[in-house]
């Protein structure tokens, strides 16, 4: 990015996002809404743009780019469907922890599948007693000889019992985050199980389900980083993860707010469309003026993380805190401005509204995200 504008390769692989959206994904998100379809096929079109491993490196068959074209990509798919566009994100989160971490070996043993995303991988952190404190995970994994054995349960996990890989965080020492490690685990091997697709508010493209281990042999080589990395490595994930979260709240916004143009300039009351009121104008304008400082931010933050800037997870968490709070409030706007209409399944809003509201939750807490922010600022 120059200062203040997108470079032409960005701007590329942007419009290639927006024409792969308008064609493979627009048309059919609500139905994948509505019959919770897991629209495999697009997802695996999606890899072969090169969107399945957007920040592995091209030595690993990745497309090697940075956070603000994730971003972009991410951004462009909200457009027609959040949860597939977040879906997708989480995969590019876990890949690219076994491309910078990994050794030559798991990276063999799994990028090249998971780039053209023939497997799918999923990232589990969360367990039942702990969500925001995620450093008090008690998912343990005990050294035998040359395998780890791992007990224990990851919940909310997405793509639970759909994907083929799971990155896991688990106790190998110290209570804390100094104790944890970070693990590839197979959906196929001995002692993995699934509890049931959680039944969800949004996100329907996507199962999610709880991940149980009931000791699984896992082979060393398949840690990530060394033993007492893995927690470190899991918020490093996340840092680009929460980029790419609050990028697909700014895209379902964008959509949103298209809808409310449209649907206002055709919509008549009291003999005048909608949009003559000084009132909808208003509406539109501060909708469209806190999408556009939501984004300017983002961007910012995506520059940050590339560069590895010092601010790089502080800046993350604001843009994630504020990029999904501006989302979902220009969203509820826009079903307010479609009256009745956008509270029925005839009309998209009412879906990226159910959609994006769990973006202040996952990927931690807005909250969470505030407390990084804080204590950064009143670090000694
Ligand atoms: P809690 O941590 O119990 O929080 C409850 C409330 O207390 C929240 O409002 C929180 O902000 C607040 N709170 C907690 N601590 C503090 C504090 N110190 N100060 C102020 N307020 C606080 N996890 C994964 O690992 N992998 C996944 O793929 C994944 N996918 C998900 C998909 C969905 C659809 C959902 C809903 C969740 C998913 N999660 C996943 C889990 C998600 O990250 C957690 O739900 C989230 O981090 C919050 O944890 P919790 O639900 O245990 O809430
Ligand atoms: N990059 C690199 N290192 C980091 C880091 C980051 N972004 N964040 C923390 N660390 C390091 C930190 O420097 C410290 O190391 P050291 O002691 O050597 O300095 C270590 O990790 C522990 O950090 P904290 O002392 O800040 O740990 P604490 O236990 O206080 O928790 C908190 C930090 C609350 C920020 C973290 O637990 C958190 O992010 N919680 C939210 C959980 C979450 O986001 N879950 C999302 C699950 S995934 C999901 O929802 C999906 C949909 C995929």
């Amino acid at each position: 990015m120059t200062q203040f504008d997108l470079t032409d390769d960005q701007r590329q692989i942007q419009e290639m996002a927006q024409k792969f959206t308008a064609d493979a994904i627009t048309p059919f998100a609500a139905e994948w809404d509505e019959k919770h379809i897991f629209p495999r096929d697009t997802i695996k079109a999606a890899a072969e743009l090169g969107f399945a491993s957007i920040y592995v490196s091209e030595e690993m068959g990745g497309i090697g780019l940075g956070r603000l074209e994730a971003a972009l990509i991410m951004e462009a798919m909200a457009y027609g469907c959040p949860s597939t566009s977040a879906f997708i994100s989480i995969h590019n989160m876990a890949s690219w922890m076994i491309d910078r971490f990994g050794s030559d070996a798991v990276k063999q043993k799994y990028l090249p599948s998971l780039v053209t995303m023939d497997r799918i991988a999923s990232y589990c952190l969360t367990e039942p007693s702990s969500g925001s404190d995620a450093a008090a995970l008690k998912t343990k994994a005990v050294l035998d000889g040359d395998h780890y054995v791992v007990t224990g349960s990851k919940a909310f996990i997405s793509g639970g019992g759909q994907n083929e890989v799971y990155v896991t965080m688990v106790r190998t020492g110290v209570e804390g985050p100094k104790g944890i490690t970070a693990l590839v685990i197979e959906k196929d091997m001995p002692g993995v199980s699934f509890g049931a697709n959680e039944r969800k508010l949004g996100w329907h493209s996507q199962p999610t389900a709880q991940v149980n281990f009931d000791g699984v042999r896992v082979p060393v080589e398949n840690r990530v980083g060394a033993e007492g990395e893995g927690f470190r490595i899991a918020m490093m994930g996340l840092d680009g993860g929460r980029l790419n979260i609050g990028a697909c709240s700014l895209g379902g916004a964008q959509r949103c707010l298209d809808e409310a143009v449209k649907y206002t300039k055709e919509r008549k009351q009291f003999g005048t469309a909608i949009a003559d009121f000084q009132n909808t104008q208003f509406m539109l304008a501060d909708m469209e003026t806190e999408l556009q400082a939501a984004r300017m931010l983002l961007y910012t933050a995506a520059a940050k993380v590339t560069a590895n800037a010092p601010d790089k997870t502080k800046f993350a968490a604001m843009a994630k805190r504020f990029a999904t709070d501006t989302g979902s409030s220009v969203v509820d706007r826009a079903l307010q401005l479609h009256g009745g209409y956008g509270y029925l399944m005839d009309y998209p809003v009412e879906r990226f509204w159910r959609d994006l509201r769990v973006h202040s939750i996952l990927e931690g807490t807005n909250q969470v995200m505030r407390m990084i922010v804080g204590r950064e600022l009143t670090r000694q």
